[in-house]
């Protein structure tokens, strides 16, 4: 009997080898891949083809969509892909527990290498001491560029959650976001609060791919629209944010506060970490509110310079 044409899909949750496949009529399905080649992500197009009468309910996927962009962290060991054709990244942050600086700029560099806009939300404003403090880090973040490069939110997910959906409604409307953020931070809070069906659908789908298995983490797609044009992924893996993709050399581009002052330096290979009549040396001496370069981000800057150096190159 011959085979019926693979159909289009959408990869909405991710674990392992298979993932699930949601077709155009909105059901899902566990597939596994034909070969490496199709190997898929969350957010990825898909065509899947349904198993031959009588053999089970589990599909394959035949073949990955070209993809708009895919966003990934890679460290000596091994690429991990998080998601595909992404609008936009929302890193939530809290005011509780204090976030790491340094996790914050790799997920912001590995956006911006590629080519993916992030926003950045602070969360647990009902905290108003530690989140004061936490927004005080923050203060280069929203200084950087002019307009300013990053937005960055007050949101309160579990104490203003009317609030917290009028802040973001405008800003997830039509678009896929994926979500990232420490452990801790309210992400699952959030998603739940956007998505309401989430939890429920997190754990069928975790009991159907993981049958059996021990697992901890997998990636999920929620729509947030009946319509399904407004979508957020919820993503572990904001830790260990390797950045071994990236040349040292793309580094400062990767960064808008350093990037900003890179064509005033004297030489046109500057690497900005010694050289006489170098821009970014000199706006350390700025401002971040005017312009110029923190301490905090400089330091961020040379140690991940001195880390990709230190990389192999494949
Ligand atoms: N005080 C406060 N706690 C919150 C807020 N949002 C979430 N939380 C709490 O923070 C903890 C971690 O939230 P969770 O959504 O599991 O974080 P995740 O690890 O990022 O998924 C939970 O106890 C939440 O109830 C908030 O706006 N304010
Ligand atoms: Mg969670
Ligand atoms: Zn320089």
């Amino acid at each position: 009997m011959a085979e019926a044409a693979p159909r289009d899909g959408l990869v909405v949750a991710s674990h392992g080898r298979h993932c699930v496949v949601e077709t155009e009529d909105g059901s899902r399905r566990i597939c596994h891949p034909r070969g490496k080649k199709s190997q898929a992500v969350v957010g990825d197009r898909v065509l899947w083809q349904p198993p031959p009468a009588g053999r089970g309910e589990e599909g394959t996927v035949e073949a990955v969509q070209p993809r708009r962009n895919l966003f990934y962290r890679q460290d000596e060991l091994r690429t991990k892909s998080f998601a595909a054709n992404l609008d936009q990244i929302l890193i939530l942050l809290a005011a509780e527990p204090v976030f790491s600086e340094m996790q914050l700029a790799r997920a912001l560099i590995a956006a911006e290498a590629a080519g993916i806009a992030p926003l950045i939300a602070l969360n647990k404003s009902d905290l108003p001491e530690a989140w004061e403090r936490a927004w005080e880090r923050l203060a280069p973040y929203r200084a950087m560029g002019t307009p300013a490069h990053y937005t960055v939110l007050p949101l309160s997910v579990s104490q203003a959650p009317d609030a917290t959906r009028q802040a973001l409604a405008p800003l997830l409307a039509g678009k896929t976001t994926l979500v990232l953020g420490p452990s801790g931070a309210g992400k699952s809070t959030l998603v739940n609060l956007l998505a309401p069906g989430a939890a429920v659908l997190t754990a069928e789908i975790s009991q159907a791919l993981n049958s059996g298995r021990h697992t901890t983490t997998s990636t999920a797609l929620y729509w947030l629209d009946a319509a399904r044009g407004t979508a957020l992924i919820d993503s572990p893996g904001f830790q260990e944010f390797g950045l071994h993709h990236i040349a040292p050399t793309e580094l400062a581009r990767c960064m808008p506060d350093i990037a900003a002052h890179a064509a005033d330096c004297r030489f046109y290979n500057c690497s900005h970490l010694h050289e006489p009549g170098c821009g970014v040396i000199s706006a350390l001496k700025i401002a971040p509110g005017a312009g110029g370069i923190s301490e905090s981000r400089y330091k961020i800057y040379s140690a991940l310079h001195a880390e990709l150096s230190a990389a192999p190159r494949y």
